[in-house]
């Protein structure tokens, strides 16, 4: 009984929404693993990890969000007399998510490592310190969330360690973004500046989400928390893989990798090779 989720009551087109939005999750985790197995042919290999890690990220999140939706539509049962969707013996828990993310973040993490072109050294000297950070900041917030219903108190002070971890992270972010895109190539290095500014917006839904028990009560509440989770799961993993991705195919093509310039159209960056 963890989560407020368990605690109302849903009229048919809340519920429906909230499933909708469950199973629309899992579509496009799906259509997008489709997209970056049939893409990462165009990577260079110097990149192509960076590919093959949205396809990771695409079946792991995928299949928790399965799994979310398969547990929405078990825990809840119409009753035909108060005309709305009731608990039964199964509760239905968000818990899944956060235990997700301690492999999804830092696959999203490396991900951006390896498009900035980062060392082999330096890299796992800086995903060591994000993963950490990552790891922090999943747990410690794992633990706020199981509070949500019984404690607010303690939601909000776990909520605010977990938000320390969460500035060191993206401070760390920062600071490789802003150094190493003056290296990459063009177009690349103004698409580096919006990936992070999508980090910065969608990492920061799920804190929102958190605090949902905080800020809205009622079954509304819980329609708004699993849009915002629908939103930022697509935005953080789908829409950032295609850009990781787009940026792994410019810099495989400026390097000289032939399917890549062939794909991107070759003449820009057979100048640029041969120059
Ligand atoms: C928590 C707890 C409250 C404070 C903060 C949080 C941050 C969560 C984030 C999650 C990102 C998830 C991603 C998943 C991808 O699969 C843990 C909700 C700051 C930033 C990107």
């Amino acid at each position: 009984m963890n989560n407020i989720e368990n605690i109302y009551s849903y009229t048919a087109s809340q519920f429906e929404a909230i499933d909708h939005l469950l199973t629309m999750g899992v579509g496009a985790h799906i259509a997008a693993l489709v997209f970056f197995l049939i893409v990462s042919r165009f990577v260079s290999p110097r990149y192509r990890i960076a590919t093959a890690l949205s396809c990771v990220v695409m079946v792991s999140a995928g299949l928790i969000l399965f799994s979310q939706a398969q547990l929405w539509t078990e825990a809840f049962a119409y009753n035909a007399s108060t005309e709305l969707y009731e608990l039964q013996q199964l509760t239905f828990s968000n818990g899944f998510r956060y235990v997700n993310w301690m492999v999804t973040i830092p696959c999203l993490l490396v991900q951006l490592l390896i498009v900035l072109g980062i060392g082999r050294q330096q890299i796992f000297k800086d995903a060591a310190k994000l993963i950490l950070a990552a790891w922090g900041m999943i747990i410690t917030g794992y633990i706020g969330q199981l509070y949500e219903v019984s404690d607010i108190s303690q939601l909000m002070i776990w909520g605010a360690i977990s938000t320390v971890f969460f500035v060191v992270l993206l401070y760390i972010v920062g600071m490789r973004v802003g150094k190493l895109r003056h290296s990459m190539p063009a177009p690349t290095n103004n698409t580096i500046m919006t990936v992070f500014v999508v980090i910065l917006f969608a990492w920061t839904l799920y804190p929102i989400a958190y605090l949902i028990p905080y800020l809205a009560t009622g079954a509304e509440g819980v329609v708004t928390r699993q849009l915002l989770f629908t939103v930022a799961d697509v935005t953080s993993k789908v829409i950032y893989g295609i850009m990781i991705t787009y940026i792994a195919v410019h810099r495989s093509a400026s390097e000289g990798y032939e399917p890549a310039m062939e794909v991107i159209g070759r003449d820009g960056y057979r100048d640029q090779v041969n120059a």
